[in-house]
């Protein structure tokens, strides 16, 4: 579908045909009724002018007609609205399974972003036309956003927590990204391209150069470096849950609440351990706030994520671990 108006960008993925009908929907709206209220002041000014001095005002009592209608028009189109941009929204917050998962890293002034092969890149991105992308984004200083005008997507990145957001580009294409949250001297020209492109030369791009490590080697390397391998033990007979099968599961913690094994959890048990305890186990887990970089929470994050593998349920859980046939 073509922008209804026409000074919308280029729309260049699945989210783009929506945002600009609600869009385009919201301010015609607007403007038809500012329009018809300013035509109406203008016209009573001066039907209804005092003519004669003297002349004396009629009495009003009011229309019931006009109160209501006024009343449950508005309200009608104001609940339509706020409907239809929920959809979009939840549409928007809600990323589909098997995604390309791209770390993105802001800081003053530029965009660090990372495949998952481990490919670097520096205010640039490149990803395949028609799959679904998330982003996975951290600060390092201050509150950035990452916003790709042609694929009418944007999310704030802010420092000591993971954002993330998801969009399908729908078309082959070099299209430009902007930090669109001002962040200092160098704000302006904190941006660059995202590069679209058809599978296979994606997949080309990709295997070209690069002596880069991927996330998960990284996160494993760091894994062992930081020791968090002497109380995690794959088995799940440490001090420590196995981290085996954690993401995407459910997590039960000591008060009997459950989360969500996701990414935003685990980079909290890295830096607050303390703020969801899993049941069956003691608040021994040293914080790592300060001790690790951005990136490298990124790379424990990609790291855990990869264990899927034979999942171990913490002993809290109740559900026997999964075992291999022998006792
Ligand atoms: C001194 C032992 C110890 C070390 C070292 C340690 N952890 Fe932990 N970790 C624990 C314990 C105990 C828990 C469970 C209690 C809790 O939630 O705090 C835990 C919980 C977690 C969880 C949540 C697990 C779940 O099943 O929900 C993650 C993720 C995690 N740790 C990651 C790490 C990473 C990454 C490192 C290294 C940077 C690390 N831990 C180092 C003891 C440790
Ligand atoms: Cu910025």
């Amino acid at each position: 579908m073509q922008s209804p108006l026409p000074f919308f960008p280029e729309q260049a993925s699945n989210f783009a045909g929506n945002v600009d009908a609600l869009f385009s929907f919201i301010l015609l709206t607007s403007l038809f009724f500012s329009v018809l209220v300013t035509l109406l002041t203008i016209y009573a000014a001066f039907k209804y002018k005092r003519k004669q001095p003297g002349e004396v005002g009629a009495e009003d009592h009011g229309n019931m007609v006009l109160e209501i209608g006024w009343t449950i028009i508005p309200l009608i189109l104001a609940l339509f609205m706020f409907a239809w941009g929920a959809v979009v929204y939840v549409h928007y917050r809600t990323a589909p399974k098997d995604t390309l998962d791209v770390y993105v890293v802001g800081k003053q002034w530029m965009w660090k972003l990372q495949q998952p092969n481990g490919r670097k890149e520096i205010n640039e991105l490149h990803i395949p036309v028609n799959r679904d992308i998330k982003l996975i984004m951290g600060s390092e200083d201050v509150i950035h956003d990452f916003y790709v005008p042609a694929f009418r997507v944007k999310m704030d990145v802010v420092p000591g927590r993971y954002n993330t957001m998801w969009f399908r580009p729908t078309k082959v294409g070099k299209y430009h990204f902007f930090c669109s949250q001002y962040c200092g001297t160098n704000h302006a020209v904190m941006g660059g391209w995202v590069t679209v492109m058809d599978p296979s030369d994606y997949a080309a791009w990709l295997a070209g150069e690069t002596g880069d490590v991927n996330p998960v080697s990284a996160g494993e390397k760091l894994f062992t470096q930081l020791a968090c391998n002497t109380c995690h033990i794959a088995n799940g007979t440490g001090r420590a849950p196995s981290l085996n099968g954690l993401f995407g599961a459910k997590v039960l913690l000591a008060d009997g609440s459950t989360v969500i094994g996701d990414e935003a959890y685990i980079r909290e048990s890295i830096l607050q351990p303390k703020a969801k305890i899993v049941a069956g186990y003691q608040p021994v887990m040293p914080t790592f706030q300060g001790l690790v970089t951005e990136e490298q929470i990124q790379n424990l994050t990609a790291y855990i994520k990869s264990l899927q593998t034979q999942p171990v349920p913490a002993k809290g859980s109740g559900i026997a671990p999964a075992t291999s046939g022998k006792k």
